[in-house]
Formats: structure tokens, C-alpha cells, sequence
């Protein structure tokens, strides 16, 4: 059992609520918030740390990174999706090669030390199962399914159902499997139905890929456009598998995550209980020639969460740098404002998103904690600004109450 005062701590409530030199008590789930000297009193077997100046959060949720690309710099290609896509399919088995387990132990730590306690990891491989299991992160471990090709469909049912499987028997408390159905434009409706029948079976958490680029959009709601041409290289009569809600209905009653979305205008499809937004600025950036309206999805009470992509479309996986890309990309709101927003979409709303019992510091969730250094004294109201601006990496990092290695 630990007891941490802090200057500040951030409990991620509807309200942003800042506790002002107050005390929190933990194990594997958060026990109370208070003076430290009562806390002290109530718990007297607890270590006691008195962190002075640091500010304590809920550790932050990162959903969505593709870990098999880590070892990419400057081998894709940026500026188009469809040139990114080919130099995807040209440079993916010498990048996941490259990718060893080193690296993305590596990789994992890296993105813990700046404050995530959670990690969603895209696996298109498999490569990315034995870091993962091992890490002290809490993985969500998305087991991509994807293909368009007739002919080979049940050799990639097969392929999914043994990373699946593997990922079933490593399941624990902190390596969760789920699913990632990849796209409307790369996955065969058989192959989508057949991995959200096990989500709805096994209740699962399900990712994809939507609305990410103008050649997706004119090819689901048109047929035409880059796609065309792209799949017409693979199959000469090709015509879309989907259109945008006939795509978004199949995960209906589905607890999902749509990455992207930076082309989607109608969210009338989305289930607001299930469904959520995940915003990967940098990635758009670099692939899709549009950003996320997000005042449109909190007019429309859409929940989102904040992802980093992969290192295969991110020079970053540091929390702080992509949260620093959507203080600056998203310049209609005031940044105090913003920050607030960004950091409850990245702790107590991604929670939501994936089903956690954490994401706020609050009796009973369970104790991911991340402890910043502080800045002495400081507006409550700049707090969560001035946390963005300044701060690279975390002083600790617990999970389930028990403090990681970094
Ligand atoms: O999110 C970005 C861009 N959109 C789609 N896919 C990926 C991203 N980063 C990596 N990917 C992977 C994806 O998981 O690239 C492959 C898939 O395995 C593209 S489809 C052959
Ligand atoms: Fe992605």
C-alpha cells in the first residue's frame, strides 16, 4: 500500500478537478484522496512519499500504435495515403524484420515514460506478442484481420485465428486480446464478420481504420478515386466491399474504436455508448491532407481518445509530443481549455472507450497512476497547459498500484 502527496493532483472528473496539496492512497485500486495526515493515520502499514512539488494524474491511455513499425524513420513515403500505402507494402517485412523484440521492448518504455499506463497495440504480425506480454504496460493487443482477396481467405482466417488464440492463452490482467478489423478498404466483409462474430461472442474491444483519407472517401462513396486504380492493380473489378454506414452498422453493440475519421461529416451511425473517435493528429499530418474537426464531435457528443499512430506515421511515440501536435493543430479553441480536453479524452474517456475501470483518481478505480514533476506554485487553471507544455517524460509510473521500471 503507498500513500503520495503531491502539490497538485488531477483527478480526471467531469469537472477537472484539482485537488491542492492533498495526499492519495492506493494498492491495486485507489483507496482515498485527503489530508496526507489522516490518509497516514487510517492506513499506518502504507509507505508514505511526500513528492512535494509533483502533480499526480491518472497515467494517460494511448489506443492506438502499430509497435511492428518502430523501427521506421525514413522509409515510407508522406504527403498522399496511397503513396504511403505502397511504400508500406514495398518496405513492411524489412521494417517488422528491423523491429526485433529488443526494440520494441524498447519501443514500450519509451511510451510508458511519458505517462502512459495503458497502450493499444495494432498487431498486423504477431511479431509485437512476446514485449507486450512481458512488459509492466497494460496492453489492449488489437490482432489485426485483413484481406480482399477471394481466393485466400481462409488462409488469412487461419492466420488471425492462431495470433488470436496465442493471444487468448497469454491473457492476464494486464495483457487484454482484442481485435482490430482493419479497414472498410482492405477487409472482405467475410473476414469482418467472422472476427466481430468472436468480439460479440467473447466480448471483446474491437479497432479500425475509417474515413482516414480523400481516396477512401471518394471510394466509399463513390467507387472511384485513387482506390480505383490502386485495388484495380490487385483485382480489375473491384467496387467497394462497404459504404461508410453499412461499415460503421456491422459494429453495432460493439465496444470500437474508430481511428481517423478525419473524412466523416455524418456521425448518425455511431452508437455513443459503444462507439468512440480516436484522433491521431501527427498521423493525419503526415497521410490524410485534413485534420479532425473535434468541435464537431463535442457538439455531437461523440467520445474520443487520443492515439499516437505507429513510428510509421510519427516521428514520436512520447505522449506529450502528440498531445503538444493537437495544442497546436486545433487553434479554434483557447489552450487552457484545450488541455483539459485533451487530457480527460487520453485518461477517464479513452477508460471509457475501452471498458476500464480506471482513467480518474477516485476510490475504486484501479490505481494506474503517473507522477509529473511540478511547478511550484501555479493556477489550478494553468495546470493542465503548462503539464503539456513542459513536460517530457514522468517521474513514476504505477500500475495496479505497483511502481514500473522505466
Ligand atoms: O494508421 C496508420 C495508417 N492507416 C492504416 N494502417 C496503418 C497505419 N500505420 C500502420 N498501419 C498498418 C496497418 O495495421 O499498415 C498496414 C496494416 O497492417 C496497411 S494495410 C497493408
Ligand atoms: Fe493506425
Amino acid at each position: 500500500m503507498t500513500i503520495i502527496k503531491a502539490k497538485f493532483i488531477m483527478l480526471c472528473d467531469e469537472n477537472f478537478t484539482i485537488l491542492k496539496d492533498k495526499a492519495v492512497a492506493f494498492e491495486d485500486r485507489i483507496l482515498k484522496t485527503g489530508e496526507a495526515s489522516e490518509l497516514i493515520k487510517q492506513f499506518p502499514q502504507a509507505d508514505f512519499i511526500d513528492a512535494k512539488d509533483a502533480i499526480i494524474a491518472p497515467a494517460f491511455i494511448n489506443p492506438h500504435v502499430h509497435l511492428e513499425f518502430s523501427a521506421n524513420k525514413t522509409s515510407l513515403v508522406y504527403g498522399d495515403f496511397l503513396e504511403w500505402l505502397s511504400s508500406v507494402i514495398a518496405s513492411r517485412s524489412e521494417l517488422s524484420k528491423e523491429a526485433n523484440q529488443a526494440l520494441i521492448a524498447k519501443t514500450i518504455k519509451e511510451i510508458q515514460r511519458s505517462g502512459v499506463g495503458t497502450i493499444g497495440a495494432v498487431s498486423s504480425f504477431g511479431s509485437d506478442f512476446e514485449p507486450c506480454v512481458k512488459s509492466c504496460a497494460r496492453i489492449i493487443y488489437f490482432n489485426e484481420i485483413l484481406g480482399t482477396n477471394e481466393q485466400i481467405l481462409e488462409t488469412n482466417k487461419q492466420n488471425f485465428i492462431s495470433r488470436f488464440k496465442k493471444s487468448k492463452e497469454a491473457q492476464n490482467e494486464l495483457f487484454i486480446p482484442a481485435i482490430s478489423v482493419h479497414s472498410p478498404y482492405s477487409t472482405h466483409p467475410k473476414l469482418a464478420n467472422f472476427a466481430l462474430q468472436i468480439a460479440r461472442d467473447e466480448n471483446l474491444i474491437v479497432s479500425t481504420h475509417l474515413m482516414e483519407s480523400n481516396h477512401e472517401k471518394d471510394w466509399l462513396t463513390n467507387g472511384s478515386g485513387g482506390f480505383k486504380e490502386w485495388l484495380g492493380k490487385f483485382n480489375k473489378s473491384a467496387t467497394p466491399f462497404y459504404d461508410v454506414n453499412s461499415f460503421i452498422s456491422l459494429f453495432s453493440g460493439i465496444k470500437t474504436l474508430f481511428t481517423h475519421c478525419v473524412y466523416l461529416d455524418d456521425f448518425s451511425k455511431f452508437e455513443r455508448e459503444f462507439h468512440s473517435v480516436t484522433h491521431c493528429a501527427f498521423s493525419n499530418r503526415l497521410l490524410s491532407k485534413k485534420t479532425l474537426n473535434l468541435q464537431n464531435l463535442i457538439d455531437e457528443k461523440i467520445p474520443f481518445n487520443i492515439g499516437t499512430d505507429g513510428l510509421s506515421s510519427n516521428i514520436s511515440l512520447n505522449f506529450f509530443d502528440e498531445l503538444r501536435a493537437n495544442l497546436l493543430i486545433h487553434s479554434e479553441f483557447n489552450p487552457q481549455n484545450l488541455a483539459q480536453i485533451l487530457i480527460l479524452a487520453s485518461t477517464s474517456n479513452a477508460a471509457k472507450a475501452l471498458g476500464l475501470d480506471l482513467g480518474e483518481v477516485a476510490t475504486g478505480k484501479i490505481a494506474d497512476i503517473a507522477v509529473y514533476e511540478g511547478f511550484g506554485e501555479i493556477k489550478e487553471s494553468e495546470l493542465a497547459l503548462m503539464l503539456l507544455l513542459h513536460t517530457k517524460n514522468c517521474r513514476n509510473l504505477y500500475i495496479n498500484g505497483k511502481i514500473c521500471e522505466l
